[in-house]
Parts: structure tokens; C-alpha cells; sequence
């Protein structure tokens, strides 16, 4: 009789979860039930090295002390006000957020595709309002291989078939050009309707794809030239995951929005944001937009504390150094499984090569079993993407398990 006190805990919740749980997901067999640092345990009390940090919500660590505090105690204080009223929060956090970033204003929502969504209504509000383009024929564009999230919106501008498929029809007024090619998108850009072109500065679901450098500057070039508002998706890459505050710091180029999410609780609570100046931000009035959570108090408190120890302890520096180390050692293990290994700062992903069209979902059953918990992406890619507080001896272990995991495959 399976129990949470049986000696396979771990068949009693995969059982819970397979009977009662819509099964829209395919997890690694683990069962974890806590976190701390770089460090997941599951219900056996194992303990895995984190490297997948939450899809890059978890970039603080786990259970971050300095977040819980604050959490916890605005949690006993005040969690919900609506935004039918005030409170003593969201101004501060606006302020904060926004002197943080460089940008006038703030759009509070919770999940990232809903920033998404924003970013996009944003878009099309200032299309109409200001650049003139006739009601209802503003065009976005969208990168082929882009991923922002699964709403009827986000699916309508996928390129995988995984995501789209049997959800249609689809929303209209939505573009594809090719990522990482300025002569598509400056070509695309000759429609007098295109309102903006959304992007991630590095795709990540795509299996981390890093474009040319000097693509991010020719996109905000080409933004620029033909009054396409740019809108930086950074809910993956951005608070410090690449090694630089957002990815568009790599090429100092400042998006016309920025979309934030994940990360920005510190995988405590669903936190999201969109940035932008007020010329873009202020053709949406009263009753226009919202949602019952964005900029609830809790969430601002979380996201101020969350942006803090970002700053403080040095993330993005340390998330640089670590990723460089990573990626060196991980080329010393020499594999013959290993076609690339690729990323910045530590958003990371190894392209396995085998003939095995299962070598990567192996190879991550054998890092479970060797204490690492990393999940393949798109058949044969595999994230490496650990919390941005590890350090050289936690990178020199990881990647000593990840060598003797390679060869049991
Ligand atoms: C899933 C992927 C990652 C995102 C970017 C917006 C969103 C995401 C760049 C939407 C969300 C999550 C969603 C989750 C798995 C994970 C994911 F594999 F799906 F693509 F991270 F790469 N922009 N990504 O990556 O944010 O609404 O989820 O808060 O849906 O399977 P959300």
C-alpha cells in the first residue's frame, strides 16, 4: 500500500500526481521537498545540485534567506489590496523598480506571458494612438524559435509545432522573421503598420541560441530607423542569468519595453513586469488593463528584496566568472556525446550527439541518480542553468558528476 510513509515514497507522489494531475508535462522521476542555495532535496532526503534554477526563476537560490524574511513578514502584515485601491507599496516599488532599470514607468503583472501580453497591447495602443497606423491593422513581429509563453497570444507567434498545434486559430496581425538576420527583419519593416518586434536577446527555449554579436544593436538600429517600438523579452536571460543585468547589456542596448518575470520574485511568487517611457506607457488609461494580483503589496515587497540581493551579492559578476569556468571545464571532459557547449553567464545548454534519440533524456536520469537535477530541451539540448549563487568548488562537482554521467550513457 503506497503512503507518503511507505519505503518508495517517491511511487507515492509520482501516483498522486499521475492519477489527480493533468498530465501536460513529462518531469524528470524525482520528487523534491526542499530547497536551499544551490541545493534541491527529495522526499528521501538526497540532495541534487539544482541545474535548471526553475526555468531561471531561482537565479537568488533557493529559499533565499533575506527574501523569505521579507516575504514571510509583509505576509502577516498585508498580502492583497486590488488595484480598486492604494497602498503603501506599489509606489515605492514603482519607483524603485523603475530608477533600477532607467525607464519612467511601471505596468505590474504576475506571470511572464502575461507581461508578454502587456508588452503587446502596449504596442498595438501606441501603433494606433501615435504612430498613426490605421485601427486594428498593427502587425508584431516575432523571431522564428521564439518562446514567451502558452497563452492563445504567446502560441500564435510560435514556431514549434509542440506549442501551437491543435490550440488554432490563431491571432492575427502577428509576423514571423528569422532570428538573427537584420536583412529579414529590416525587409519586414517596409509594412507601415508594424507596430514593434519582440525578441529574446538569447533564445532560450530554443536550446539557448546566442545571436552575432552586434545583432542586438542592429535590431535597436532598425527600431530606431523605421519607428518599430523594440521589445526585449529578458523574463529568461534577464536579473543577472547571463552574466550582465540583462542580456541587452551586452551591447548597451536599451530596449523601447522591457518585459521582466521569473527571477524577479526569486521563485517565490508569480512576479512579473513591463517597462517603459511614458509616451508608450500612457496611452493606456484607467479600466484599460490590470489583473486582480498585479502589484499586490506581497509582490512588491518580494521584488524589491529579490532586485536587492542581486546587487548586493554580486550575482551578475559571479554569474559571468562561473559560467566561463563551467563552460572550460566542461570542454576539458572531451566527450564524444558533447557536440556543443554553449551560453553566457550561466545560461548554458550542451547539444548531445548520439545515435540515440534518447541520449539526452538518459543522460539526465543518470545526473538525477549522481545528485544533479537538469532537463533536456528540445530532444537532444540539455539547460545548464543552476542558481546564480554557485560557486568554483560547487561548478568543479557539478561538473565532475556530469563527466561520470556521460560515460553510463
Ligand atoms: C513552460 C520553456 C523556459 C520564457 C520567456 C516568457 C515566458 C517564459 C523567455 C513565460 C517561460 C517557462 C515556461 C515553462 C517552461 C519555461 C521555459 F521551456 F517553456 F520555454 F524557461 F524556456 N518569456 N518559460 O522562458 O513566462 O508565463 O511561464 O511565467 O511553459 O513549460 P511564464
Amino acid at each position: 500500500m503506497l503512503s507518503p510513509n511507505s519505503s518508495d515514497r517517491t511511487a507515492y507522489y509520482l501516483t498522486l500526481e499521475d492519477q489527480y494531475g493533468a498530465h501536460n508535462y513529462h518531469p524528470i522521476p524525482v520528487v523534491l521537498e526542499r530547497g536551499e542555495g544551490v541545493f534541491l532535496y527529495d522526499v528521501n532526503g538526497k540532495r541534487y545540485y539544482d541545474f535548471l534554477s526553475g526555468y531561471s526563476a531561482v537565479n537568488q537560490g533557493h529559499c533565499h534567506p533575506e527574501i523569505i524574511n521579507v516575504l514571510v513578514e509583509q505576509a502577516q502584515k498585508l498580502t492583497l489590496t486590488s488595484r480598486a485601491f492604494h497602498n503603501n507599496l506599489l509606489g515605492e516599488y514603482a519607483k524603485f523598480l523603475t530608477s533600477y532599470f532607467g525607464y519612467n514607468k511601471v505596468l505590474p503583472m504576475n506571470t511572464g506571458v502575461e507581461a508578454g501580453e502587456t508588452a503587446i497591447k502596449l504596442a498595438r495602443r501606441w501603433a494606433y494612438d501615435k504612430k498613426g497606423v490605421e485601427e486594428n491593422k498593427a502587425v508584431v513581429l516575432f523571431a522564428e524559435g521564439n518562446f514567451w509563453g502558452r497563452t492563445l497570444a504567446a502560441i500564435s507567434s510560435s514556431t514549434d509545432p509542440s506549442s501551437y498545434k491543435g490550440f488554432g486559430p490563431y491571432m492575427p496581425g502577428f509576423d514571423i522573421v528569422p532570428y538573427n538576420d537584420l536583412n529579414a527583419l529590416e525587409q519586414a519593416m517596409q509594412d507601415k503598420n508594424v507596430a514593434s518586434f519582440m525578441l529574446e536577446p538569447i533564445q532560450g527555449e530554443a536550446g539557448v541560441v546566442i545571436p552575432d554579436d552586434g545583432y542586438l544593436t542592429g535590431v535597436r538600429e532598425l527600431c530606431t530607423r523605421y519607428n518599430v517600438l523594440m521589445i526585449a523579452d529578458e523574463i529568461q536571460t534577464g536579473l543577472c542569468r547571463t552574466g550582465k543585468l540583462l542580456a541587452c547589456d551586452y551591447e548597451n542596448v536599451r530596449p523601447d519595453i522591457l518585459v521582466l518575470g521569473k527571477a524577479l520574485s526569486g521563485g517565490t511568487l508569480p512576479i512579473s513586469a513591463v517597462l517603459c517611457d511614458d509616451e508608450i506607457m500612457m496611452n493606456i488609461k484607467p479600466g484599460e488593463h490590470g489583473s486582480t494580483y498585479g502589484g499586490n503589496p506581497l509582490a512588491c515587497a518580494v521584488a524589491m528584496k529579490s532586485l536587492q540581493v542581486l546587487k548586493d551579492e554580486g550575482m551578475a559578476e559571479n554569474a559571468m566568472n562561473m559560467g566561463i569556468l563551467l563552460r572550460s571545464e566542461l570542454e576539458k571532459i572531451n566527450s564524444p556525446y558533447i557536440k556543443t557547449i554553449r551560453g553566457k553567464g550561466l545560461l548554458n545548454a550542451i547539444v548531445i550527439n548520439h545515435s540515440n534519440t534518447e541520449a539526452a533524456w538518459d543522460l539526465c536520469l543518470a545526473l538525477k541518480e549522481n545528485g544533479l537535477l537538469a532537463k533536456p530541451t528540445h530532444g537532444n539540448k540539455i539547460r545548464f542553468a543552476p542558481p546564480l549563487i554557485i560557486n568554483k568548488e560547487q561548478i568543479l562537482e557539478s561538473v565532475a558528476i556530469i563527466a561520470k554521467s556521460l560515460q553510463s550513457i
